[in-house]
């Protein structure tokens, strides 16, 4: 089976924790897949749920086994299935679609897992100290056996029928959301925050919701160097193409911070003339004014005036101005991000 399809059976070791219990594909960090570990420490409810994560996107189906060795009389177990794909709209749809689709199958997988009868006492075999990739290399052969013969017949069952696999991204199609902002003033923490918030709401199950994740992963912070004069992206080291492959800007600024502010626009302004020099539309505008401390903060008036909010809206600009402390204030954070992702989707 291709790379680009990883399915992991992950349960509850009342010992070690969570842990693999089989892996069609051994996941480390370097092969850019989620923590699947970590998505079962957070959730305890059975069900089926999809989770978007950076190339990797995800069903997953978490179930009890009766167990009278567990504590509480449940085994918890849970089933991943994964699809490597690029981050762009519209594939993703088709990927979630898919995803969506194969819940049943998973569910399915589940009822069989649950009458291998070996299973559940050879979970509570002591795995600690022991070096195994997965916990299934301890078990007797006929476990394996019996466990491996599901497992490929569902594996089989997952695969898609026509080539899912996303191509090489033609540069052209890129879309980017650059957070643009002066030094320290939060850019790198709110974009690790984001990916964290969207971590802890996997749950939320509906395909907007899925899709406004997915968008978060074009999101970028815009490099510059520190006369101004040269700035870049991933994919690009000019600002015109940074520019022609924009679909919205996210500017920060320090809101207890005059010179902050003044900053974040001087260098969105170089952004914008090169805008103007394309003769390309400006595309959305979030403002965030990041509440560091308990320091004073800017008059919403300055930030108008700074950022020539009501100028650009009179023009057609799709432009707004949130205050938010984006450490603390996730909620607001998200509440932002959802503006832009509407005006842009
Ligand atoms: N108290 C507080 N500190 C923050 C906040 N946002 C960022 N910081 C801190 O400010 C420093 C600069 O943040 P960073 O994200 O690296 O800024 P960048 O240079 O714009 O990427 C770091 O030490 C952050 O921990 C905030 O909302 N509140
Ligand atoms: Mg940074």
């Amino acid at each position: 089976m291709s790379q680009n399809q990883i399915l992991c059976i992950t349960y509850f070791d009342q010992v070690i924790g969570p842990s693999t219990f089989y892996s069609s594909e051994l996941l480390t960090i370097s092969t850019d897949t989620p923590d699947i570990n970590r998505i079962l420490e957070f959730n305890e409810e059975e069900g089926t749920f999809i989770f978007a994560y950076r190339k990797f996107q995800t069903v997953n189906h978490i179930f009890f086994i009766d167990s009278d060795l567990a504590r509480g009389g449940k085994e918890l177990m849970m089933i991943t299935y994964m699809i490597k794909t690029a981050i762009f709209k519209d594939e993703i749809v088709d990927v979630f679609r898919y995803l969506d689709s194969k819940g049943p199958v998973l569910e399915d997988f589940a009822s069989d897992i649950k009458r291998l009868n070996e299973l559940t006492p050879f979970l509570h075999v002591k795995k600690s100290g022991l070096n195994s990739d997965y916990a299934l290399e301890l078990a007797n052969e006929e476990l394996k056996h019996s466990f491996l013969n599901i497992f490929n017949k569902y594996f089989k069952k997952l695969a898609p029928k026509y080539r899912l696999e996303t191509p090489i991204k033609d540069k052209r199609l890129i879309k980017k959301i650059f957070i643009i902002g002066g030094p320290r003033v939060g850019k790198t923490t709110f974009l690790k925050n984001i990916e964290l918030i969207q971590f802890l709401n996997i749950k939320r199950n509906d395909l907007p919701s899925r899709i406004f994740e997915v968008v978060i992963e074009n999101l970028e912070i815009l490099k510059y160097d520190k006369n101004l004069s040269q700035f870049e992206c991933k994919e690009f080291e000019n600002l015109e193409n940074c520019v022609s492959f924009s679909q919205g800007f996210i500017l920060l600024f320090n809101l207890s911070d005059k010179d902050s502010a003044l900053k974040t626009k001087e260098i969105f302004q170089i952004v914008d003339n090169t805008r103007l020099e394309l003769e390309a539309d400006l595309t959305p505008i979030l403002i965030i004014g990041n509440k560091f401390y308990d320091k004073e903060e800017l008059e919403p008036e300055f930030i108008y005036k700074t950022f020539e909010i009501k100028e650009l809206r009179e023009l057609g600009v799709k432009i707004k101005y949130f205050p938010i402390n984006i450490l603390k204030e996730d909620e607001k954070t998200m509440d932002a991000l959802r503006w832009l992702i509407k005006t842009i989707v």
